[in-house]
């Protein structure tokens, strides 16, 4: 890689900026969402096996184990695993009769907005709290109506929402409770492993998340009948042979899929300490940049420490969260503004429903910014990463006064 530029080139001064004349600190991009590749040999091995049985999907050995392996990790009864976390929300949403209007967080990956309207169901987006990112409580109930038949909530970052709160109203207004736990993989709530709460709860494995198979993602459940429910609705709702006594679509996750998923999860705690110690460099070399906060994540939990997510305070920094990006980009960092807009600032949401009131939402999606973590990147890149988001913000009046709009 480019370790060498990079450990040789840190810039001392703004003029050292490709964007005002400097070479770039990275020769390649340097991306956020690496994926994290376990022992190959192991997986080459999977590979070879699953050719030779000739059993490439439908419910085949490495996909069996896999669901045990996830229903352990996470505690609960049931896994059923899926092509990619999307379709498993849109199956767990309609195995649990949700219709009508479900409220959900505007501050999440699309898909989750996307798996309600898909099927004809209105997100109904509600505001954050600024501290944890998740879904506020407090604000739930405002937003329920007669034709409200449940929450979506996010475990966003793998920071577990206020579940207790989530759980007392969906049990007192009678709504289902279902979580988006794409990223919580791993993560724990009061010492409860994440995966258990609500109704259920949706895992993605997607090549960006620190557990991949290559695409993937599950529902994970306590509740039998609901596991059944779902488990028919993945294969187009056959009971048996040719006999099919509901409606179902196709969510199977393959074979390949899964051997990588079962030798990814060999070496989890090995990149879960990786993420760790990267989060923990990134805070350290960032502790002093006046305007520059760092999501935290309780270390009395479990966590998967997968994203290292910034938030720029423009007042502080005079360079804005954009104008930061702009730098990284050009010196080949390419942080990602997740998650910007709000979803109820994208199509079809932006057009469809009255702008909902998400003071906090909006403020957050003007600040984030995640940086590269993961196995793909070294403790030198990350000393590089921050040497310059230090020099940016210490000469923020003449950076921003210099800067050309990308
Ligand atoms: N709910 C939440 C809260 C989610 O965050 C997500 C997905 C979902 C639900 C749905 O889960 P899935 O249906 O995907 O299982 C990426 C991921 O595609 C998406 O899974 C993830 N969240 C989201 C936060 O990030 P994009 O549109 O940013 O993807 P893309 O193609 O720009 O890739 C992101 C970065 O990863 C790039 O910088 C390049 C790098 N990358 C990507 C791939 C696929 C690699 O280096 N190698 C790769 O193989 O959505």
């Amino acid at each position: 890689m480019s370790k060498t530029i990079a450990e040789l080139l840190l810039k001392q001064d703004i003029t050292d900026l490709v964007l005002f004349g400097g070479q770039p600190a990275f020769s390649v991009p340097i991306h956020v969402g690496r994926p994290n590749v376990g022992n190959r040999s192991r997986l080459l091995e999977r590979i070879n096996d699953t050719l030779d049985r000739l059993w490439l999907t439908n419910d085949g050995p490495y996909v069996l184990e896999f669901e045990k392996r996830i229903a352990k990790l996470a505690g609960v009864a049931h896994c059923v695993a899926m092509c990619n976390a999307t379709i498993a929300l849109e199956i767990a949403i309609r195995a649990l009769g949700m219709n009508g209007e479900v409220i959900l967080p505007s501050f999440t990956f699309v898909a989750t907005a996307h798996a309600l309207q898909w099927q004809g169901i209105t997100p109904v987006f509600c505001d954050i709290d600024p501290q944890s990112h998740t879904i506020d409580p407090q604000q739930i109930e405002q937003l329920i109506t007669p034709r409200t038949t449940g929450i979506l909530a996010v475990n966003v970052w793998g920071n577990p929402c206020n579940i207790e709160a989530l759980e007392e109203i969906a049990t007192r207004r009678q709504l289902k409770l279902l979580f988006d736990s794409a990223h919580a993989l791993g993560c724990s709530y009061k010492d409860r492993m994440i995966g258990g709460f609500g109704n259920a709860e949706v895992f993605s494995f997607h090549a960006t998340k620190f557990l991949n198979t290559l695409e993937g993602g599950a529902v994970v459940t306590n509740d039998s009948t609901l596991a059944e429910r779902v488990r028919l609705m993945r294969n187009f709702g056959f009971t048996n042979y040719d006999k099919v006594d509901s409606i179902g679509t196709n969510g199977k996750l393959n074979e390949f899929s899964a051997a990588t998923g079962l030798t990814n999860l060999e070496s989890m705690n090995d990149f879960i300490e990786i993420n760790r110690q990267n989060y923990k460099q990134f805070a350290r070399e960032l502790a002093d940049v006046e305007g520059i906060t760092l999501v935290t994540y309780d270390d009395n939990e479990k966590c998967n420490y997968q994203y290292v997510v910034l938030e720029v305070d423009s007042n502080s920094t005079v360079v804005s969260r954009d104008q930061l990006m702009q730098v990284l980009h050009s010196e080949n960092i390419l942080a990602r503004r997740y998650f910007y807009p709000g979803c109820h600032l994208m199509e079809p949401y932006r057009s469809s429903i009255p702008a909902p009131n998400l003071p906090e939402t909006e403020r957050l999606s003007d600040r984030v910014l995640s940086l590269p973590t993961g196995t793909s990147i070294s403790a030198a890149d990350i000393k590089t990463i921050c040497g310059i988001i230090r020099m940016v913000v210490a000469n923020g009046r003449e950076v921003a006064g210099r800067i050309r709009p990308a």
